[in-house]
């Protein structure tokens, strides 16, 4: 390596498929000379994203479009923060978003086995098939979601209690030469990981007491008190016979509307959730989408009525 070139920074998305994305590229880019660190990127750094990493060398993963990335790969829809970054962007043999691809890291292998010729080893190959699980809710349960402790839905789960990002940059770090199996195993993440299954068993246990209204396949639930835990799959585990769950969550900032399509019961006559959610100020995806109304009372009332605009789609 040329020792005046500068140390590559890999930002990448801090959750499982992220983290994967990362750890992959730093060991494709090893035969290029390259011995790159690894750093999750935050929400707030989109707030002054043009002067981002301003000075240094980086690349990003699984995470929003910079003109100045060296490498960039990413599956979001929403990657593009503006019009003018959409129109920076051209597929090349540094960049390359797939918004069809389910996760990031299988797309990252294949772009490195055809323009590095790398060769991605299989631990890699695994880790990319849990990521597409992973990021797309393809699990085969809702028991799977919830409860599998395969070594990666235990990395998974581990994540959602990550003391600090610090420690996610060490998970990060070890995968890049270190088996899913491996990590898995190591007593910190066994230690998070138990305390964020203490913290499911809790959020599963908080669910009921939530729900407002079951009807027609839909759920309507009102977890917007703070002291509420919250686990996504929650809905669908206490009520596997509902295709919808729509419910109001808080945020850091006020009250989301979230909504999502049972993975393990999918209607045949669904609604498209993200377009939808448009008409309320919000976006998303086919299966999952959400909104942030200006109060707690207009969530409420919102988030009812896109559940009521549910059931009558579904019962009509
Ligand atoms: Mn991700």
């Amino acid at each position: 390596m040329d020792p005046k070139k500068q140390q590559l920074r890999i930002r990448y998305h801090r959750d499982f498929d992220g983290m994967v994305s990362g750890a992959v590229l730093a060991h494709a880019l090893r035969k290029e000379g390259e011995n790159p660190i690894l750093l999750s990127v935050n929400y707030d750094e989109r707030k002054n994203w043009d002067s981002f990493e301003a000075g240094k060398r980086f690349a990003i993963v699984d995470f929003h479009f910079h003109p100045r990335a060296e490498y960039w790969f990413d599956h979001h829809p929403t990657t593009f923060l503006t019009d003018e970054l959409r129109a920076a962007y051209s597929p090349s043999d540094r960049w390359l978003w797939d918004e069809t691809a389910p996760s990031c890291p299988p797309l990252i292998i294949k772009h490195c086995e055809e323009h590095l010729g790398y060769e991605a080893p299989e631990r890699f190959q695994d880790a990319a098939r849990w990521s597409d699980i992973i990021d797309a809710a393809r699990f085969e349960s809702v028991d799977q979601a919830v409860f599998g402790d395969d070594p990666a839905l235990r990395l998974m789960r581990a994540l959602t209690a990550s003391p600090n990002p610090a420690w996610v940059d060490k998970l990060a770090t070890a995968l890049v030469t270190e088996s899913l199996r491996d990590v898995a195993l190591r007593s910190d993440v066994e230690k998070v990981y138990d305390r964020a299954s203490r913290n499911r068993d809790k959020a599963l246990e908080q669910f009921p007491p939530t729900v407002v209204w079951i009807e027609g396949g839909v759920v309507f639930f009102d977890a917007s008190s703070s002291k509420v835990r919250r686990e996504r799959f929650a809905p669908f585990y206490h009520h596997p016979e509902i295709s919808y769950a729509v419910g109001v969550i808080p945020t850091r900032a006020g009250f989301h509307i979230t909504c999502g399509e049972n993975p393990w019961n999918k209607p045949t006559n669904g609604v498209h959730v993200g377009e939808m959610m448009e008409e309320y100020g919000g976006g998303g995806h086919r299966a999952v989408g959400g909104a942030n109304p200006p109060s707690l009372e207009k969530a409420l009332e919102l988030g009812e009525e896109f559940a009521e605009r549910i059931v009558e789609h579904l019962t009509r």
